[in-house]
């Protein structure tokens, strides 16, 4: 029961399970560990894939000839385990060079700089058969506003954007590129702050089909948004490219708890949501386990994420088949044929008959919506006392 299997498509990131537990305050507290090694133990566990940033396989400044050895090397772990890369992103957060931006930076060679490490990031991704590519923009943010930037912001990152989606067409990648909003950390604002702003900024590029999201868990949550309702509308889009899965307390700085530790309800209607949707992307887990663990604690991080998520699989199919569930949503959503003819698309003829009806109104206004029994059963699910 609850065994994560490589169908469940699971996947995590080098830099989760190889998080060393440095924070603004202290230093590392785990070993780093070989990405050969993690790639066997995620196998191990059932993990479907593991994804990475350029330099969490190869370390900046490494020569080509050892970088061809590390992929090469890489490469024979993966075979060797079936693991897959589905994803790989650029990091354009962590060289000094970036401190005020990558795309954004005011520099034009700083912006060089990140145009070129994304392009050789969609080359190592190739290599390893990736097929998403995430633009998180951690760093394209500001604390000074004096600057103007943010009246210049939006068209680098376009222009950057186009350049790297034609790159991939005209090199014959597949990629499907899925951006990452975040409201701040580690710049005091981030410009592409939430799910909507990157949606919108989405349909102002060359070619909109190629983007997508890739919304966090954590991010919307810090900005005390709901992510369920985030992650519904960018499915309605048909724009879930990539998700980050983990934990928050709303107004803190950037916690990447393990999955389903701290909000039980929202994880649990969010695997309502992803399971129902027919999303088949993976579920990637951006968290890390706490600074306290050793590497013992690492592992029961990444299995506590997939168990968590297989149980609110379960809770989520037992609570949608629950006769008194179903019989409560019934109710809830009144399909009368008589009202329901009055909607849709609009006629000459249905604007009439809308303006002629009798409406009952003085029965919906003393309608109640039976909320305080459903979300019991909720709970009550959740708590394990029923289904
Ligand atoms: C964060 C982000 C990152 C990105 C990662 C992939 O808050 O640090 O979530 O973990 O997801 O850089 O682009
Ligand atoms: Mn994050
Ligand atoms: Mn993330």
């Amino acid at each position: 029961m609850y065994e994560p299997k490589p169908e469940h498509k699971f996947t995590f990131g080098l830099w989760t399970v190889g998080n060393v537990g440095r924070d603004p305050f202290g230093d590392a507290v785990r070993e780093k560990l070989d990405p050969v090694y993690v790639v066997h133990k995620l196998a191990e566990l059932g993990v479907y894939g593991i994804n990475l940033h350029d330099e969490d396989l190869i370390p900046r400044g490494t020569p080509p000839a050892e970088r061809d050895r590390i992929v090469r090397r890489f490469r024979k772990a993966l075979e060797e385990t079936g693991l897959k890369v589905p994803m790989v992103t650029a990091n354009l957060f962590s060289d000094p060079a970036f401190k005020d931006g990558a795309f954004t930076s005011p520099d034009p060679w700083v912006r060089a700089y990140a145009l070129r490490k994304s392009l050789e990031t969609m080359d190592l991704g190739a290599e390893l058969g990736a097929e998403i590519y995430v633009v998180w923009p951690g760093r394209e943010g500001a604390e000074v506003e004096a600057t103007g930037k943010s009246r210049r912001v939006w068209g680098w990152v376009r222009e950057a954007l186009n350049f790297m989606a034609a790159y991939a067409e005209d090199q014959g990648y597949g990629y499907r590129f899925a951006l990452e909003p975040k409201p701040n950390e580690p710049r005091g604002d981030i410009y592409f702050a939430t799910v909507g702003s990157f949606l919108a900024f989405i349909y102002t590029l060359d070619q909109p089909e190629r983007f997508g999201l890739n919304p966090e868990f954590a991010h919307e949550t810090m900005a005390g948004l709901n992510f369920v309702h985030a992650v519904a509308q960018v499915l309605d889009a048909g724009k879930l490219f990539h998700i980050d899965l983990n934990d928050q307390r709303m107004s803190r700085f950037d916690q990447d708890l393990r999955f389903g530790s701290e909000n039980l309800k929202a994880a649990f209607f969010l695997v309502d949501l992803l399971e129902s949707s027919g999303y088949q992307g993976p579920r990637h887990f951006d968290a890390h386990a706490l600074r306290t663990e050793d590497e013992e604690g690492v592992w029961a991080f990444a299995r506590g994420c997939m168990r968590t998520y297989l149980i609110f699989k379960e809770k989520a199919q037992a609570f949608r088949e629950d006769p008194e569930v179903r019989s409560l949503l019934e109710e809830y959503y009144g399909e009368d044929p008589q009202a329901l003819g009055l909607l849709g698309p609009y006629s000459r003829e249905r604007a009439t008959a809308l303006k002629e009806v009798a409406l009952p109104l003085e029965a919906k206004r003393r309608r109640g919506y039976a909320l305080e029994r459903l979300d019991q059963l909720v709970v009550e699910h959740l708590l394990g006392v029923r289904g």
